[in-house]
């Protein structure tokens, strides 16, 4: 994430992975900050074999970006809520990526994080059997929530 008050938004998609199974590392990295950082990240995914970066940041976002020019590893983009424009800024900032460096994009705020978490589980799911024993008890979790539900009419 590109600052440590983003926390409060990637924290859900930490959350997330913990509860399926996926390892996990949370780096604050900032495009703005400390730019000489991101080759050295974008390398170090790499090295670690890192499956995907989920990169969220807020305002003028070029993290995502930045990160998916220096390395071929898959970058899931979250725009963080902004104060000034809602957000707004931050998911036109990593949806309107040039062709050739792609940034896969979620919804602003919380929900995207959480929703880049369960796409990351999705794709490990396609050959890890557990993530996807732990991904389909999750949407059954999710699913029999809304069944429960009082207000549910199934008919
Ligand atoms: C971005 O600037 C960060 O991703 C964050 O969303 C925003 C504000 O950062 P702080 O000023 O709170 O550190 O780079």
């Amino acid at each position: 994430m590109g600052s440590r008050s983003d926390f409060e938004t990637m924290g859900g998609a930490l959350d997330l992975l913990r509860d399926l199974g996926v390892a996990y590392e949370v780096r604050v990295l900032s495009a703005h900050r400390t730019p000489a950082l991101l080759p050295t990240y974008g390398a170090r995914a790499e090295r670690l074999g890192l499956a995907c970066i989920i990169a969220g940041a807020g305002g003028a976002a070029h993290l995502p970006g930045m990160l998916a020019a220096f390395t071929r590893v898959p970058v899931l983009g979250v725009p963080v809520q902004s104060r000034a424009l809602s957000g707004q800024d931050s998911l036109l900032s990593i949806v309107q990526m040039p062709a050739g460096v792609p940034v896969a994009t979620f919804a602003i705020g919380a929900a995207g994080a959480k929703n880049a978490a369960l796409f990351a589980a999705a794709m490990l799911a396609t050959t890890d059997g557990a993530v996807r024993a732990r991904l389909n008890a999750f949407r059954a979790a999710q699913t029999q929530g809304v069944l429960d539900d009082p207000f549910f009419d199934g008919h």
